[in-house]
């Protein structure tokens, strides 16, 4: 299908798409040449800023407003690097930016920001979030008001390094017909600054009721997004190594969710990642591609196309062109 290339003046990825007072607001990463070589960690992956695009009409043909830098890596106090992944949430007026970071050690957490709008600026706490890890939130408030965070990624997201929330001495990638590395989900406190709880792995079974393992070409490997259809929970993510968008579905915020299908063909580019918001009465999956900078993986491009499902509520496949 053809898509809409959304902010062809600079290279961003890692959209994160939410309505607030009837406007769509894409929280992408900041993509930049800073020089490091590709490795199979993400060291490539050096964003030290995030800007917030606002889109007010058809987001296939509306301008998209760039309200500039929203936070800057200088101003995180347990920051050092990588900003990468990032997701908006809304509680009584406050808008809550959770993101993804590396610390002083190399190890990446999950921060808060707090502005009073969507176009920031937002204020970092000065630690990140009480038991976090790895990479990639998403939040999601579901309709009772409950606020989730959805977070992981593997290899260059270092959720090898964790089993049961607590980090390992050495990391561990199951292979084979071994359970897969699951995404995580953890309820949010009701002031949006911690988790209420212990993350727990989400469970992603095939038609069968059988886990997918490890070996899938389908199993999780970062880019956690929830959305709700029709009172069903669809859980989406990238499959990384296999360049896949896919989904599951599932009756409640925790799952597990049943494996149905592939939302995204493979992009030009090793990463693939999105989200998926309805605005004014239609769906959009809001993804990126590296066709502008020639296959540069770390320069991506932001981009968006309608998104439909089939009477049963499944999801078509689809091609970005
Ligand atoms: O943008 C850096 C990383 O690339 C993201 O965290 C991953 O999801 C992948 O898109």
């Amino acid at each position: 299908m053809k898509a809409r290339y959304l902010f062809p003046k600079d290279y961003m990825a890692d959209p994160s798409a939410n309505v607030f007072n009837g406007k769509l607001y894409i929280y992408p990463s900041h993509d930049w040449d800073s020089g490091e070589c590709f490795d199979d960690d993400g060291g490539h992956f050096q964003m030290k800023d995030y800007h917030v695009l606002s889109i007010e009409g058809d987001p296939m043909s509306a301008p998209v407003i760039d309200h500039g830098v929203m936070l800057d890596v200088k101003n995180v106090a347990w920051a050092e690097k990588q900003m990468w992944d990032n997701d908006v949430v809304e509680k009584d007026g406050k808008y809550y930016l959770v993101f993804s970071a590396k610390d002083y050690n190399g190890v990446f957490h999950l921060g808060v920001a707090v502005a009073d709008k969507p176009e920031g600026p937002f204020v970092a706490n000065p630690d990140p979030i009480r038991g976090s890890y790895s990479i990639d939130p998403c939040v999601f408030k579901d309709d009772d008001g409950k606020i989730y965070c959805y977070f992981g990624g593997i290899w260059g997201g270092q959720l090898q390094w964790y089993k049961d929330n607590r980090m390992l001495k050495s990391e561990y990638l199951p292979e084979g017909k071994e359970d897969p590395l699951p995404s995580r989900v953890a309820r949010m406190t009701d002031d949006v600054q911690q988790f209420a709880e212990a993350p727990r792995p989400i469970v992603i079974l095939d038609e069968t009721g059988n886990k997918l393992p490890a070996d899938s070409p389908h199993r999780f490997f970062e880019a956690s997004w929830m959305h709700k259809y029709k009172g069903r929970y669809y859980f989406s993510y990238s499959t990384g190594d296999s360049h896949l968008l896919c989904y599951a579905v599932g009756d409640n915020p925790y799952g597990p969710f049943t494996f149905k299908g592939v939302i995204l063909e493979p992009v030009v580019g090793w990463t693939t990642h999105h989200s998926i918001a309805e605005y004014k009465g239609q769906w959009y999956l809001f993804h990126h591609d590296c066709v502008p900078s020639n296959g540069t993986t770390w320069l991506r491009s932001l981009k968006v196309m309608p998104l439909m499902y089939d009477e049963e509520g499944n999801i078509i496949t689809m091609k970005s062109e």
